[in-house]
């Protein structure tokens, strides 16, 4: 599980799937949205960089990772979409609320990928620090929205 041994925007771009004309749904959260907003442009850029259409991108926000779960089950519910990125980032803090929102949110995104033919990719940053965060999102160990639009390539053209 350590990110410390893997950049998080590395990639061989000759052996990820072709987007073109896969529909992509991203959600984000507006909580910490210094990171969020960092991770979503990755996610789009690498679609794009990676022959997704831009208008064949949705993109979403809602105000906190809990909202997560609701958004990603519209979006898959929807049909609209081949493969939906749900992001946010949630950082400890003082009381077990972290513990609360990571579990409801993992627990939530789950069970979609479970009940639904939509695969959901887990874009949830859950860090002890705000450091810790940036390096994750552009900083020092890559972005990590880069590898979930890498993910959902690669798992579109898998089961499609
Ligand atoms: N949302 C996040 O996306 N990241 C957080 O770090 C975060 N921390 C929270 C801490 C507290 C004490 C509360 C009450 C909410 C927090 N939320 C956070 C918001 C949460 O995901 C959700 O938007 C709200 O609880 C409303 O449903």
């Amino acid at each position: 599980m350590a990110t410390e041994m893997h950049n998080l925007s590395a990639y061989d771009a000759s052996v990820v799937a072709d987007g073109k004309g896969r529909k992509v749904g991203i959600l984000y959260a507006e909580w910490n949205s210094e990171i969020t907003y960092a991770l979503r442009d990755g996610a789009v850029k690498t679609l794009i960089d990676n022959g997704v259409n831009s208008e064949d991108i949705d993109v979403k926000s809602v105000p906190g990772s809990w909202e997560l779960i609701f958004g990603a089950a519209q979006m898959v519910k929807s049909g609209k979409y081949d493969s939906v990125i749900a992001i946010g980032c949630v950082i400890r803090g003082d009381t077990p609320h972290f513990d609360y929102i990571c579990e409801g949110v993992t627990a939530g995104l789950s069970k979609l990928n479970v009940e639904y033919d939509v695969p959901v990719i887990f874009g949830l940053i859950t860090t002890n620090n705000l450091l810790q965060a940036q390096e994750r999102s552009g900083g020092r160990l890559g972005n990590k929205g880069d590898e979930c639009a890498v993910t959902a390539l690669q798992m579109m053209a898998t089961f499609k």
